[in-house]
């Protein structure tokens, strides 16, 4: 399919056709190529106020023959110098039916989580995104802040004129906790949208020397993982694919090892292993965006504060005895490396916690984590000026202080500002023609 966008979209589009297209909206049947073969296609033709882009869109359907794309292609953009047609970048369209506002940046990014989707769980938080709940809710608050400073403010300019204020204390107290509850009901649902990137991945962590790499091993039962006794044998990250066979068919995952360090988050015993600043960046980005995590511990030792991340499996390794009594714990996983003992229960929990992410028919909302982290930061900011509105004393410019900062970090997520730094971060990622 070849997309045109633009004023001359429709003239383009005629360039290579045997008839012109009319000049209403709708789906046609065309020939191409009269001159050399008349082959039949399909034309989609959105007029200026139709489509997503506030100009002409005509979608070319020709039989999947990259020789044929290239022809025409070529033929649009040499042929018909007339048209100033040039190849747009990636994301273009998407990016352009945003700056026109027609779609907000959490739709955008919707946009590309779908092309990109590698499993269901991820064409399902596309496509919360793309029907534009999260943002809407976002822009809704947004909206609540900007009247209540518009209110406060307006109690400022005047305070000196009249011994009034525009807004009684308690109105401001209630609709600061509403705004409060809208953006912590949101952040509640919230999942980093990295964990539905690429395909699921199980990331195995744990104490130095815990075996981590051994049983990596053993659940592919292969040699792909450097092991050691001593600690501090995995310096990196190491991803290697592993295919499951699930009940639908074939899911295709991967498997990652990890150094052994010591993560508060995640429960992570303090090793003699410390990594640079940049590889625990790394690592701290692996684990969050990871579907299920191996949190492993040497059975018998109680070196590991477990979470209650619900991607977490809790694996006792080493354990070259089985101890049955010990395992009544469903949560819990005891496995040998080296017997193999427990490795296929283990597998089968895996594919269990993969298939439940698969499955996951929740509410949830996909924002990338730094989105989240803004979030958060407008969180803050509205408990702050929650906490001075409280007081007595305190002047209304304060609190319109915190407001501002709260609608800042709104702004940010909505793409309101720093449009550059979108296109770098959302837009450089897509594909060209989406
Ligand atoms: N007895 C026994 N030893 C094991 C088992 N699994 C691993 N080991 C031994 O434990 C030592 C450490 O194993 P690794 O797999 O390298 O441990 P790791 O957690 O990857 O260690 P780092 O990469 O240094 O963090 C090696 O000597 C392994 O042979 C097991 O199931 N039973
Ligand atoms: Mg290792």
């Amino acid at each position: 399919m070849i997309r045109i966008a633009g004023p001359n979209a429709v003239g383009l589009a005629n360039s290579i056709l045997e008839s012109p297209l009319p000049d209403t909206a709708g789906v046609f049947s065309v020939r191409t190529f009269p001159e050399l073969f008349s082959l039949p296609a399909l034309a989609i033709l959105f007029t200026a106020d139709h489509g997503p882009l506030g100009q002409p869109v005509v979608e070319l359907w020709l039989p999947g023959n990259p020789e044929l794309l290239h022809r025409a292609l070529n033929q649009m953009l040499e042929g018909s110098p007339e048209y100033g047609a040039r190849l747009a970048s990636p994301g273009e369209f998407t990016a352009r039916a945003w700056m026109l506002g027609r779609m907000d940046l959490t739709q955008a990014e919707g946009v590309g989580l779908l092309v990109s989707a590698e499993h269901t769980a991820a064409v399902r938080a596309a496509h919360r995104l793309l029907a534009g709940g999260p943002g809407e809710r976002i822009k809704n608050v947004r909206e609540q802040i900007l009247d209540l400073l518009a209110a406060l403010e307006a109690g400022i300019d005047f305070s000196d004129q009249e011994d009034v204020r525009f807004l009684p204390t308690e109105e401001v107290q209630s609709t600061l906790s509403d705004i409060l509850k809208a953006l912590r009901s949101l952040r509640d649902r919230g999942v980093p949208l990295e964990r539905f990137q690429g395909p699921p991945r199980i990331m195995v962590v744990g104490p130095p020397n815990a075996g981590k790499s051994t049983l990596c091993n053993a659940l592919l039962s292969g040699d792909r993982f450097l092991t050691a006794p001593i600690e501090g044998t995995t310096r990196d990250l190491v991803a290697t694919p592993w295919v499951f066979d699930a009940p639908g068919g074939d899911l295709d995952a991967v498997l990652v090892d990890s150094p052994g360090i010591f993560d508060e988050k995640h429960g992570v015993d303090l090793g003699s292993v410390r990594l640079s600043e940049q590889a625990s960046q790394q690592h701290l980005e692996a684990l969050s965006s990871a579907n299920v995590i191996l949190s492993c511990q040497v059975y018998g030792e109680k070196s590991v504060v477990w979470t209650e991340d619900p991607r977490v499996i809790r694996v006792h390794t080493k354990m070259d005895e089985p101890d049955r009594e010990n395992q009544s714990d469903s949560h819990d996983v005891g496995v040998s490396a080296h017997t193999g003992y427990g490795v296929n229960q283990l597998r089968a929990q895996i594919l269990d916690k993969l298939m439940g992410f698969e499955d996951q028919k929740t509410d949830g909302v996909a924002l990338r984590e730094s989105h989240w982290s803004t979030i958060d930061q407008a969180i803050r900011s509205m408990r702050e000026a929650q906490e001075l509105a409280r007081q007595e004393i305190c002047p209304d410019e304060l609190v319109c202080e915190a407001l501002l900062l709260a609608r800042r970090a709104l702004d940010e997520v909505l793409g309101n500002r720093d449009p550059e730094a979108v296109f770098d971060r959302v837009f450089s990622s897509f594909c060209i023609g989406k």
